[in-house]
Formats: structure tokens, sequence, C-alpha cells
């Protein structure tokens, strides 16, 4: 049975006790359990399912790897007016953010800008939740982090980036900022993923295989190379995020990442920058009218009926609440036999 079978319904809950239950046999933390387990509900709860549930899988993966310290205690270093630092020692990356935002945000508030740095921290998440936290805090926010070296430059053939995503949160009026966040590879390595658990092809345009050859078979893509959105431009992206949230926060980059993975197939390891910036630091008592003028190009957009990104998540989320979500029933067996 492929994942493109049959489905089965959760409500939320579901998905939190089993997403608990699984993390916690798995030896981890019971802080690291809450965090973990709420950023996959969030991503079932959205519609995101390349980062719900799916990475059950991957965690346990990784844990059996021995590559996750399981009960690691994330240190916050206040290095500088504008600058945080938090070292993850080793464990998952959301529980060092939820030490971390604090002090993130107090010290935008007091600098107009600050940026945290988390250094030493297995990823396998989505950066929407960081950056939609600090916007409906009232922040601009962006969220960078490498992965492992999966992604050939355009023009080239052999991996050099992670999938390097990018995401950004601009706070509105009204119940939802605006955000976006996406990987600097044509697609998600996890989004191929699930391509090849359901026995589908993928487009072209998403990866080459060991020869180098564009190829439409998942399996062949995530053995040869990805590939970058937009060609050269989302190279030179991924370049950026390579740089910015590795060595310039003495992190790894994606080629170190998987170097240190040593073909245990384990989640990416190294760091994350965020940068919030605090619009009323910036404009004074002209914050209000420069953000109204803002509305006009949301307004702008939507009026000849593009949608905004996010709105899909947003929906997804009020249908989710009410009706739960569907999960194949072949990753909800797979989930659940690592419970045996
Ligand atoms: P997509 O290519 O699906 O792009 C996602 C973004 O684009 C979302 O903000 C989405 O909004 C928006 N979007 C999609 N279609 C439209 C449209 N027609 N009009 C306007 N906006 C649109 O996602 P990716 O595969 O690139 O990435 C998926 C996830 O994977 C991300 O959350 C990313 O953080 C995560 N990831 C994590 C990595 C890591 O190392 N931790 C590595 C790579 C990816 P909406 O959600 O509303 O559809
Ligand atoms: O889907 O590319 C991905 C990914 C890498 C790390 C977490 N997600």
């Amino acid at each position: 049975m492929t994942d493109a079978a049959e489905k089965v319904r959760l409500s939320l809950e579901e998905v939190r006790a089993l997403a608990e239950a699984v993390l916690s046999r798995h030896g981890l933390s019971e802080r690291h359990v809450k965090a973990v387990a709420e950023t996959m509900v969030a991503g079932e709860r959205d519609e995101c399912a390349s980062h719900g549930i799916y990475r059950l899988l991957v965690c346990a993966h990784t844990i059996k790897a021995g590559k996750v310290a399981l009960d690691a205690e994330p240190v916050v270093h206040d290095i500088a007016p504008a600058l945080v630092r938090v070292d993850a020692k080793g464990g998952y990356a959301q529980l060092p953010f939820q030490m971390g935002k604090p002090v993130l945000e107090e010290k935008a508030r007091n600098c107009g800008i600050a940026a945290i740095g988390i250094n030493n921290c297995v990823h396998f998440a989505a950066l929407w939740p960081e950056v939609e936290a600090l916007a409906r805090d009232g922040f601009v926010a962006f969220a960078f982090t490498p992965s492992h070296a999966w992604v050939a430059p355009a023009g080239g053939t052999r991996p050099v980036f992670g999938t390097n995503p990018l995401a950004f949160g601009w706070p509105r009026p009204g119940p939802h900022p605006y955000v976006f966040d996406f990987a600097t590879s044509a697609v998600a390595r996890g989004e191929i993923e699930l391509h090849r658990r359901a026995g589908k092809p993928i487009p072209l345009g998403w990866g080459i295989d060991a020869e180098g050859n564009p190829t439409t078979d998942a399996a062949a893509a995530l053995e040869g190379a990805m590939l970058t959105f937009g060609g050269h431009k989302g190279s030179a992206l991924a370049t950026m995020i390579e740089l910015i949230a590795g060595p310039l926060i003495g992190d790894m980059t994606s080629a170190e990442s998987i170097a240190y993975d040593d073909n245990a197939k384990a989640s990416p390891f190294g760091g994350e920058l965020i940068i919030a910036i605090d619009p009323a630091r910036f404009l004074g008592d002209k914050a209000a009218e420069h953000l109204a003028r803002a509305e006009a190009v949301f307004e702008n957009i939507v009026s000849q009926g593009a949608r905004l990104p996010s709105q899909r998540r947003y929906e997804a989320r009020e249908r989710t609440r009410v009706h739960g979500v569907e999960v194949p029933a072949k990753l909800l067996a797979d989930i659940k036999a690592l419970l045996d």
C-alpha cells in the first residue's frame, strides 16, 4: 500500500497525543516533547503535510541514529544589546526558540532591530511558526536555516546547498499577519519524500538523477540532486542562507551538516538565524500611518483575485480545528508501529 491510498481522519487532539506518545517513547525529555509535538500539530492543522506528523518517522530515525541530545538543556547567552544566542546543546530547535524569543523581542523593542542565533540544533521543521509568532507580537520578522547539502547550484549538478528555507512575517491589523515561508529549492525535500511514499512522479524541474539528467522519479531525485527555484536567483538566495545562518552565526553549512551526518540520513544539524524589527521603534509616532499604507499593497494583490501566501494555511486552520485532519492510512500505520 502507498500513501496515495486510504485516508484516516484524526482530531488535532489525537494528532497531539500521537506525536507526544511517539516522541516520549523514543526518550525525548518532556519539555522537548511538548515543543516538538506542537510544531507537528501546527503542520497538520495548517495542512502542511511535509512538516506534519510525517516528521515523526524522521524524528524516530534521527533519534535512533543517535543524532539528537534527548534531554538537552538550551542555554541563552545575551551577547550584545541587539544579539542573543541560544546554544541548543544538540537538541531540537523548538525549545531554544521558545526560550530565546522573549529576549529577542525585548532587544528589538529597545534597539529597533535584533537577531537571535540558535546554534547546535537539530532542525526538521517549517519556519513559519517562528515568524508568525513574532509578527503576531508586532514585529517584522525573517528566519533562515541551512539544511543538508542536497541541492545543486544553478548551472551545476552536484549538491552544495541545503533546501534552505526563508520565511518572512509582517504584522497586520485583523486576525492574521502576512507570512511566507518557502525552501530555496524548487520544493522542500519533504514534499519529494511524500511523492516517493505515494508512488507519484514529481514535476520536471524539482530534481536531477545521479547522472545529472532531469527526472520525474522522486527516488532518483532524492539520490541525485534537487534544483533551486528560479534558477540563478534561488541559487544566490540559497548561498546567502548558507552564509548568514552558517558561518555568520558560527554554525555549520549544509555541506558540513551532511558530512557530520555521515550517511545516517538524520535531520540536518546546525543553526538558525532569526531577525526581528520593531516598526514602532523605527517609525516612532508615524508607525500606524505607515503600516496602514502597507495594507494597500495587500489590497492590490487580493483585489485582482490573487491570493496572499499563508491564506491557504489560515483557511485550513479554521477547517481542521472543527473537522480534524486527514492522514494517509499507511503513514498512520507506520507511525503507530513506532509505539511497538
Ligand atoms: P511551497 O513551494 O509550497 O511555498 C510555500 C509558501 O508559498 C507558503 O508561504 C505558501 O502559502 C505560499 N504559496 C504557495 N502557493 C501560493 C500561491 N499560489 N499564491 C501565493 N502564495 C503561495 O513550499 P516549500 O516546499 O518551498 O516549503 C514548504 C515548507 O518546508 C516551508 O514551511 C519550509 O520552512 C519548510 N522547509 C524546512 C526546511 C528546514 O531545513 N527546516 C528546509 C526546507 C523547507 P500557503 O502555506 O498558504 O500555501
Ligand atoms: O523538507 O527540505 C525539507 C527539510 C529539511 C529539513 C527539514 N525539512
